[in-house]
């Protein structure tokens, strides 16, 4: 069996659908996850949300600013509502925190959107395990896979497997690729790779002016700094 799992598109259409080519070229999935964030801080929220409205069978959990989007207030969250329609946005807000696959008896996976517990603490790679245990508490789940933190890697604690998924539309590694992961299980492990995809970076920094996006400028430089 074969699970793709992607998150934090973050309203970049560009790197979705160079993803969700390659996907459907290369990984030949039976299932699709998408760990959340999905519309706000990028230029293109309505496209990436109908994008991703479209994926037949895809399974979704909600992120913070799927969250957010629905009641606070300031420019970015103004935007993004303001290319929404009424049904996406309630759509988003039954966005459920967790899905859950199995493959095999024993043999679970766990996605949500930051970790277990709730939607903003980032299990960041270098966490002390300290720190990590309490946010897996009671997870009965083998792997554990979830986004928010946009910084890939796959770590082993206690007999846990976590796997960031990063981001498609806001790498924050330094590398200006989209990511998506594919989770394989043989019956007797999961093969887990991270796949880093190229697209139209400069189509994306332009878009954000095209947009009228609050604070273009800004916010393209960010997106392409790709870091902290
Ligand atoms: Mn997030």
């Amino acid at each position: 069996m074969r699970v793709v799992i992607f998150s934090d598109i973050h309203g970049n259409a560009v790197a979705l659908e160079a993803v969700l080519d390659h996907i459907h070229r290369e990984a030949a999935p039976d299932a699709i996850v998408v760990a959340g964030d999905l519309v706000v801080d990028g230029p293109r929220p309505a496209e990436a949300l109908a994008l991703l409205r479209d994926l037949s069978g895809a399974l979704f959990v909600m992120g913070n600013t799927d969250q957010d989007v629905l009641h606070q207030s300031g420019d970015t969250f103004d935007f993004t509502r303001s290319k929404l329609h009424a049904d996406d946005l309630k759509w988003l807000g039954n966005l459920p925190f967790s899905q859950q696959i199995t493959a095999a008896p024993g043999h679970d996976l766990l996605v949500v959107h930051a970790n277990p517990r709730n939607l903003c603490d980032a299990l960041k790679p270098d966490l002390s395990p300290v720190l990590v245990r309490p946010l897996l508490e009671g997870v009965q789940q083998e792997v554990i896979a979830f986004g928010h933190f946009h910084v890939p890697y796959i770590r082993h604690i206690d007999n846990y497997t976590l796997v960031d998924v990063a981001s498609v539309g806001l790498p924050r590694d330094g590398v200006l690729r989209a990511v998506y992961v594919t989770l394989t299980f043989d019956g007797r492990n999961w093969q887990i790779a991270h796949h880093r995809i190229v697209f139209d970076v400069e189509a994306v920094a332009r878009d954000y002016e095209a947009v009228g996006y609050p604070g273009a400028q800004r916010q393209a430089k960010k997106f392409l700094k790709a870091s902290y």
